[in-house]
């Protein structure tokens, strides 16, 4: 998960930076894999896949602490900081150098999620997050943000699943309905206030048909990035993740 400096003299297009966000068991790590499959198979893109909490060696340290709910006890500004602080790592150490390379982000979820989880689900007033959204992420926005929408029964029956198969459920996982419910609403309502960035997909479906709506996202909002890269930029880059 580390990025490579360009070579000198390289072009350099600009990169794209695409987020995946939802609730839990939106499907988001399934198809951030196979958006990143046909973008480097079919499009021949280089592609970076990351996520977080984490995507770093320092920020994979804080997403230990926060998914053990050891910071639960200092409430959820005290968990924002703390995603706050494994994203500034993140973007200065993976996403701003791949980005300048001129590379694909695709990213498991980013500053959306603790808007709606510490914010709309946790109760931390929205301004307060927006300030710190500011310092921690700057100008570094996504081009777009796929959010995968689903009744929270039906992701929660998915985690619950992989629960029943010997995989714990994290800190989040283990909230009232009433929690995912509103962070629903929460992503819907980023959503809704940002329709140039944000994509609602209906994450409900079949994940061939979830795919199939991704691919009508990107190419409708980032034109011509699923077709065939021009050599230019298949040159003197590497994949990094
Ligand atoms: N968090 C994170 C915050 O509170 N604030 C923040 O700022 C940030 C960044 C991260 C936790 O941290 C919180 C949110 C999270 O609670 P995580 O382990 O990364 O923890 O958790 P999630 O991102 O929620 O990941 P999940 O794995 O739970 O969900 P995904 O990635 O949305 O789902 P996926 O693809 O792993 O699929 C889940 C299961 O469903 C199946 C899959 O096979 C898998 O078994 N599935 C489908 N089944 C039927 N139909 C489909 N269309 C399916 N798609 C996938």
């Amino acid at each position: 998960m580390t990025a490579r400096p360009a070579p000198p003299g390289a072009a350099s297009p600009p990169g794209r930076f695409i987020t995946f966000e939802g609730g839990e068991g939106a499907g988001k790590s399934t198809q951030l894999g196979r958006l990143a499959r046909t973008l480097r198979e079919t499009a021949g893109r280089h592609v970076v896949t990351t996520r977080e909490p984490g995507g770093t060696e320092r920020a994979e340290a804080i997403r230990a602490a926060l998914l053990s709910g050891v910071a639960k006890p200092y409430g959820p500004f005290a968990e924002a900081l703390l995603f706050a602080a494994a994203r500034i790592d993140h973007l200065d150490r993976l996403i701003r150098p791949a980005l300048r390379n001129g590379e694909i982000v695709l990213c498991d979820r980013f500053a959306d999620s603790t808007r709606a989880y510490q914010g709309a689900a946790g109760g931390v007033e929205a301004g307060t997050l927006l300030a710190l959204e500011r310092v921690a992420v700057g100008s570094t926005r996504p081009d777009l943000t796929l959010i995968l929408d689903l009744p929270p029964e039906a992701g929660l029956a998915r985690a619950r699943a992989r629960a029943a198969a010997g995989e714990a459920p994290d800190r989040f996982e283990a909230e009232a309905l009433a929690f995912h419910t509103r962070l629903r609403e929460g992503f819907l309502a980023i959503a809704a206030a940002e329709p140039e960035r944000c994509a609602v997909i209906d994450g409900a479906q079949s994940p061939e048909a979830v795919e199939a709506a991704i691919r009508a996202a990107v190419s409708a909002r980032l034109p011509g990035l699923l077709l065939e890269a021009p050599a230019s930029a298949r040159e003197g880059r590497d994949d990094a993740a």
